[in-house]
């Protein structure tokens, strides 16, 4: 029977390190990838997997009991790669095979090659769509599993997302709980510059969902908000993460708009590294 998986808070801290620690180095070794796009997303990513929330079996990834943990913003695969090996779906050094030929670590998550990846993305704004299937058959079909759809904000300009939103709401559909990285930024400009999404409670309000603010770097906060959100009947949630991209590295962090899809230097992984507390 698929399982959440409970660390407490230092564990959690330590995992998103680890996770951090991926990220960088995966991406550094491919000399290409989205760092500072995957780096936004640890504390969330660490607390579903490894907080209390999703409930898995990297033994049987495709149990039809399990929870569901779709990344629509595909390009932050090596997030998502990182914490499925810490869970146990692969092994943790096969993270730095990040997109080498033959690879099943894609440059975008292929659900096909490797387990644990819920759905193939990177073709921005469909992830929420495969979402609201999942929970509409497990609703259908009497199970109860929960589905996490991850968003950009970016992304969250894509008509689709909108679409997906409008069913949630009509359906109703509790079992669905969408949360945007609201890192400010996509891939040329910040999101406030190309199309800004504000207000964007409001929006989500009147497509039927029950909303949430939080920082997404706090792993209380969003551990918070997980558990709020298995609270919530009749509708499906969204939680609103402000983030920074690139977060924990400094190169990265300065220049949150000027390094998208960038890695980080060869001589620059050791501070990075560094800076994110896990140099061994
Ligand atoms: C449909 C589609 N259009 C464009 C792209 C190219 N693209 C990749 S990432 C990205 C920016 C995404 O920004 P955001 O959703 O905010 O994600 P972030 O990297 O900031 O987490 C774009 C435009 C794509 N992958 N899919
Ligand atoms: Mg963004």
């Amino acid at each position: 029977m698929p399982e959440a998986h409970s660390e407490d808070l230092e564990q959690l801290e330590q995992r998103a390190r680890r996770i951090r620690r991926h990220i960088v180095t995966a991406t550094t070794a491919a000399g290409s990838g989205h760092p500072s796009s995957s780096l936004s997303m640890v504390e969330i990513v660490s607390t579903l997997y490894f907080g209390g929330v999703l409930r898995y079996d990297p033994e049987h990834p495709e149990d039809p009991e399990r929870d569901v943990f779709i990344l629509s913003k595909g390009h932050a695969a090596p997030g998502l790669y990182a914490v499925l090996a810490e869970a146990g779906f692969f092994p943790t050094d096969q993270v730095n095979d990040l997109r080498k030929l033959g690879s099943p670590l894609e440059g975008h998550p292929n659900m096909n090659r490797l387990p644990g990846v819920e759905a193939s993305t990177g073709s921005l704004g469909q992830g929420a769509s495969q979402g609201i299937g999942h929970a509409l058959a497990a609703r259908l079909d009497g199970r109860g599993s929960r589905i996490y759809v991850m968003v950009g904000d970016g992304e969250t300009e894509e008509g689709q997302v909108w679409e997906a939103a409008m069913f949630a709401g009509n359906a109703g559909l509790d079992n669905f709980t969408l949360i945007v990285d609201r890192n400010g930024y996509q891939q040329t400009d910040a999101v406030d510059n190309v199309q800004p999404l504000d207000p964007l409670e409001d929006k989500f309000r009147a497509f039927g969902f029950e909303t949430r603010v939080i920082d997404g770097h706090s792993l209380d906060e969003v551990a918070a908000a997980f558990h709020w959100a298995r609270g919530v009947k009749d509708k499906p949630q969204v939680i609103l993460a402000r983030t920074i991209k690139g977060k924990g590295v400094s190169l990265l962090e300065a220049k949150q708009g000027g390094f998208h899809g960038k890695p980080i230097p060869p001589d620059q992984e050791a501070k990075a590294l560094e800076e994110i507390g896990a140099a061994t």
